[in-house]
């Protein structure tokens, strides 16, 4: 929670200024025992987002230097370059900058992850043809990439009242950063998202989709070793997932080997884009999207 002077500092205005948005319902906030206004970091990032603001001090709420980002105004081709560069060299804060400022400076988390973190990983997926240290830096990267993703989801809205989905990466596929970016493109449109990561087999999924009852459910397919299997196992839950009255949003780099036929509350998708497009849809009163 920030302090009325924390945030004014961050964003470079007086703290009468923030404490009049506040009384006027422009951010929202709560107020502690002794009436002292609070504002949650979420709010101050929506607030940042729709007002188009710049954050001239991030340290003021706990960000990293973002600063730097928001002045290159960089196309996605450049940031995917620069983040190419401090994932395989490990810088953690910097990649949260960089991904944060795009976010803050109005980019939907969709067009962050299809844009500068899909250049920066397809690049880090030409090293292991190198040897053995091109599959280290694959790892690192991940690591580097995920710890940004993380921090980047503590700006996105709290769940409140949200639709519920539910969603993973099935049994054999290690790929995790997939999974999480579609746990973030969900929150970033006001869902509720369970991720249960890579190597979930279906089958717990499933039970999960009996308890939960998600109206969204994402598998991200990023190994297909044996599509045949998988198709069937995909198949049979987007037939679970229907009868419980939700849809099955199938998607990943290997996700066309499955050949899944058009179906009622089967949809594929190809890009954090059409994940949010498809779960815009869902938010909108019955009869928005077509099955
Ligand atoms: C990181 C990585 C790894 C890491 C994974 C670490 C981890 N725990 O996650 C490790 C080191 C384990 C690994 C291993 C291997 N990898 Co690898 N890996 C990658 C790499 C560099 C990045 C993948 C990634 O995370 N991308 C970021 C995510 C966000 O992007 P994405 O997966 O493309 O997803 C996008 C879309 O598919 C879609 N999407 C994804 N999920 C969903 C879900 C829904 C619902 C929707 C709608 C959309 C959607 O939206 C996303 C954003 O646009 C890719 C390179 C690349 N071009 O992708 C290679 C890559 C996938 N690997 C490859 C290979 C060859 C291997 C290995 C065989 C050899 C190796 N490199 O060590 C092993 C095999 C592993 C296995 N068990 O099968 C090849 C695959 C080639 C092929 N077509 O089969 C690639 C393409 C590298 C290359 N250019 O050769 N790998």
């Amino acid at each position: 929670m920030l302090t009325t002077r924390q945030l004014a500092d961050a964003i470079g205005v007086s703290e009468s200024s923030v404490k009049r948005w506040i009384d006027d319902g422009r951010i929202g906030a709560i107020r502690t025992a002794g009436g002292h206004r609070r504002v949650r970091v979420e709010e101050a990032a929506r607030y940042v987002r729709e007002a188009g603001m710049a954050i001239e001090r991030p340290e003021s709420l706990g960000l990293p230097d973002l600063a730097a980002h928001a002045r290159r105004k960089a196309t996605d081709g450049e940031a995917g370059e620069m983040l190419y560069d401090y994932l395989t060299t490990g810088l953690a804060a910097e990649a949260t900058g960089l991904l944060m400022a795009r976010f803050l400076a109005g980019a939907s988390v969709a067009q962050v992850v299809d844009g500068p973190l899909v250049q920066a990983m397809t690049k880090v997926g030409e090293l292991w043809r190198s040897g053995p240290n091109g599959i280290l830096l694959e790892h690192r990267a991940t690591e580097v990439a995920l710890r940004a993703l993380v921090r980047l989801r503590a700006l996105l809205r709290p769940p409140g009242e949200g639709l519920v989905s539910v969603g993973g990466a099935p049994a054999g596929d290690p790929y995790v950063l997939a999974s999480m970016s579609a746990a973030a493109v969900l929150e970033d449109e006001g869902f509720r998202a369970t991720n249960l990561g890579p190597e979930t087999p279906l089958g717990t999924l499933g039970l999960s989709v009996e308890k939960l009852r998600p109206r969204l459910v994402w598998i991200s397919v990023s190994v297909a070793n044996d599509a045949t299997g998988l198709r069937r196992e995909v198949l049979g839950l987007a037939d679970r997932v229907r009868a419980l009255g939700g849809i099955l949003v199938v998607g990943g780099a290997q996700v066309d080997r499955l050949l899944l036929p058009r179906k009622q509350a089967l949809y594929v998708g190809g890009s954090m884009a059409e994940l949010r497009a498809i779960a815009h849809g869902l938010k909108l009163p019955a009869g928005g999207t077509g099955g």
